[in-house]
């Protein structure tokens, strides 16, 4: 998988290098490269923001130095999905992460300011083969794009073929059941006065099996209702 950054902070992506991200680009999983939105300026300040038109509080990121950066980055790229977070997008779920780590391509836009100019999502929309998702993290409001990237690029990044050691520990996490995931314990069997729930010292598998189900089902019920449509 290719993944290209675009964002005025470039600086930003360098942990990728040392999380789980850093393991996939070393076995050749995913290729990503950070761009620089300021290098596709044209102007002595390098300037990306202008005033709103309309009004209001704020600057909003001009279109011109993002027009010439997907002009670079999508060139030779036949199918790419352009992802532009935003708190106005459409919840960036597991079902999403999914999805997006089956693609080749992957290009990320960072706004800062009060957002992007409407115009080049439109515009990057109506590019021959290119996909646009605007995707939301959360109902929350961040300072820009980057640190929801980053978000999502973990959570995509850990489901491309091949990054996972044993596939059934994907399955079997939050999240991917509609469930919350079961409480997880491991030696000693007693600390600090606290023991390890016994059916799992039992062996028996079946017995685990159910307990761990009731565990992520009551779990569930109690913390995130609206995930069983209660
Ligand atoms: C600028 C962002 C998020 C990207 C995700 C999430 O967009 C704004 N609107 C009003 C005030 C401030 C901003 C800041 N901003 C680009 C940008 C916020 C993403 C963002 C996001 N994904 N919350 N906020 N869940």
């Amino acid at each position: 998988m290719r993944i290209d950054i675009i964002s005025i902070f470039p600086e930003f992506f360098g942990v990728l290098d040392i999380s789980l991200l850093g393991k996939a680009r070393e076995r050749g999983l995913i290729d990503l490269t950070v761009h620089n939105l300021r290098d596709f300026t044209h102007d002595r300040h390098r300037t990306v923001d202008d005033t709103p038109y309309g009004g209001g509080a704020g600057m909003v990121m001009k279109p011109e130095p993002w027009g010439d950066a997907f002009d670079a980055v999508l060139a030779e790229s036949p199918s790419p999905v352009v992802v532009f977070p935003s708190p106005a997008g459409e919840r960036f779920t597991q079902a999403t992460a999914r999805e997006l780590a089956l693609e080749p391509h992957l290009v990320f836009g960072c706004g800062r300011y009060e957002g992007i100019d409407q115009r080049v999502i439109a515009h990057t929309a109506s590019r021959p083969g290119v996909r646009v998702r605007e995707v939301s993290l959360g109902d929350y409001v961040l300072n820009g794009g980057e640190v929801a990237v980053m978000a999502m690029i973990e959570a995509i990044g850990r489901l491309v073929p091949g990054m996972v050691g044993n596939p059934q520990s994907l399955t079997e996490e939050s999240h991917e059941d509609g469930l919350l995931e079961y409480p997880s314990y491991t030696k000693p069997a007693t600390w600090r006065d606290l023991e390890v729930p016994p059916v799992l010292l039992s062996g028996n598998h079946g017995a685990i099996a159910s307990w761990r189900h009731e565990q992520q089902v009551e779990r569930t019920r109690r913390v995130r209702p609206d995930l069983l449509g209660e």
